[in-house]
């Protein structure tokens, strides 16, 4: 199980307390109590019984000054991430969903676990869940859509989907109840292959999840950045998938399906694959790659002089370990790395500039500890997924 053990030396360390973490992992503390719910959570599922759920648009508000409306989504706004802290604040922290956001009585709610691949079915109550053992990390969240708009502005090959900019990502700390503690109570088979949660919005959005990630790290989580988990979020109950592109992190989880035989969905079959002259295996997607933000407006007017430029970086498979800057297409410069720099989430940086009046372009690439850089130009895929190339971000200074 993947805690991050130093996170409270990690939150010392950073300066902006606002969003501090109050909930770390106590697992420890939640394992009597853990061992307590065996027995009351492990009555027979009768039926699927969801939580009826309305659904309505976003629930949270949207500022502008903070969030990009998208149709039924919402991307953060670079700028609103300068000068801020690790984490991504709620009032900032994107929104992608399908259809919209159900409203789900906890009360009512339970979580079926059930499939050809479990011993005996379980279904448990959100009180249920809240007892088992919990551990709170630090992860990104990344649409595998983000940045595709620049597949039509840089690359000139329009792709349909949401027109992200690079802000369909956001860092926070989960706080949930691993996966692997429900898959123990159920008991896998020795066959059991794939671990599918079911959303309890309209269309059901569901993907499976081999069931060795479903083991290694992946959470059910109740609680973000210190908070109970809100609405827009998953409510009462999400996935989180360390790593992996942002779908495989179902919201408003209703139900697992554990499966001795490949599971499919429209989300691992029609989408979220790559398709194309260029992809003819048709791959499907897991990990996010290699990204990069400056912490300014696209595109972005700043006034003459020295001054520095921030930003962060990150990569789906592990640390960042070296970011370059290039401007105007001159040398790549290096930035100065922040200290915290932890797997799957973000590392900040900044970067010394004398601006000079007129038209720039700031380039950004970065390199994780897998020895992934960010090329010039990535593949087509007709989905638009996966954009990691380099960002020619515009800059006027005047
Ligand atoms: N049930 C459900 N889960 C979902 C979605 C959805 O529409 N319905 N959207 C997915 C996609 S595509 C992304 S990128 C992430 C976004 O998570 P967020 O809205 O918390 O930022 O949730 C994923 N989980
Ligand atoms: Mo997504």
């Amino acid at each position: 199980m993947a805690v991050e053990q130093g996170l409270l030396r990690e939150w010392e360390y950073d300066a902006e307390r606002a969003e501090r973490v109050t909930w770390l992992s106590r697992r420890g503390l939640l394992r009597a109590g853990g061992a307590a719910v065996g027995g009351a959570a492990l009555l027979p599922a009768i039926g699927t019984a969801p939580a009826s759920a309305v659904e309505g648009p976003i629930v949270k508000p949207l500022d502008p000054a903070l969030l990009i409306p998208q149709g039924t989504n919402a991307e953060m706004r670079w700028e609103s991430m300068r000068g801020r802290g690790y984490l991504t604040p709620y009032d900032r922290f994107f929104v992608r969903n399908h259809t919209g956001t159900p409203r789900i009585d906890p009360a009512t709610w339970r979580l079926r676990v059930h499939g050809s691949g479990v011993r005996r079915e379980l279904s448990l109550s959100y009180r249920d869940l809240l007892r088992l053992p919990k551990v709170t990390v630090t992860k990104a969240v990344e649409c595998a859509g983000n940045a595709r708009s620049f597949f039509d502005t840089q690359q000139g090959t329009p792709v349909p989907g949401t027109a992200w900019g690079l802000g369909a990502i956001g860092v926070a700390t989960w706080t949930g109840v691993p996966l692997a503690e429900v898959l123990d109570r159920v008991g896998l088979t020795r066959a059991a292959l794939d671990v599918m949660p079911v959303g309890l919005d309209e269309q059901a959005v569901r993907r499976p999840v081999p069931v060795e990630k479903a083991l290694a790290d992946t959470l059910l989580v109740t609680g973000m950045n210190g908070r109970r988990l809100p609405p827009d979020h998953g409510f009462p109950v999400r996935l989180l998938v360390p790593g992996w592109i942002g779908v495989a992190n179902v919201k408003w989880v209703g139900s697992i399906e554990v499966s001795e035989t490949p599971l499919q969905s429209p989300w691992n079959t029609t989408s979220y694959r790559l398709f194309g002259p260029d992809h003819p295996d048709s791959p499907l997607l897991t990990t996010q790659v290699v990204k990069s933000a400056l912490e300014l407006p696209f595109p972005a007017a700043l006034r003459p002089g020295p001054q520095w430029l921030t930003g962060r970086s990150w990569s789906g498979e592990g640390r960042i370990t070296r970011v370059e800057v290039s401007v105007d297409r001159g040398p790549w410069r290096p930035a100065v790395l922040d200290r915290l720099n932890l797997p799957q989430a973000w590392r900040r940086w900044s970067f010394p500039w004398n601006a000079r009046t007129g038209r720039h372009t700031i380039r950004v690439r970065a390199r994780d500890d897998r020895g992934h850089v960010q090329p010039d130009t990535v593949p087509f895929n007709e989905q638009g997924y996966l954009f990691g190339a380099v960002v020619d971000h515009p800059v006027t200074v005047g």
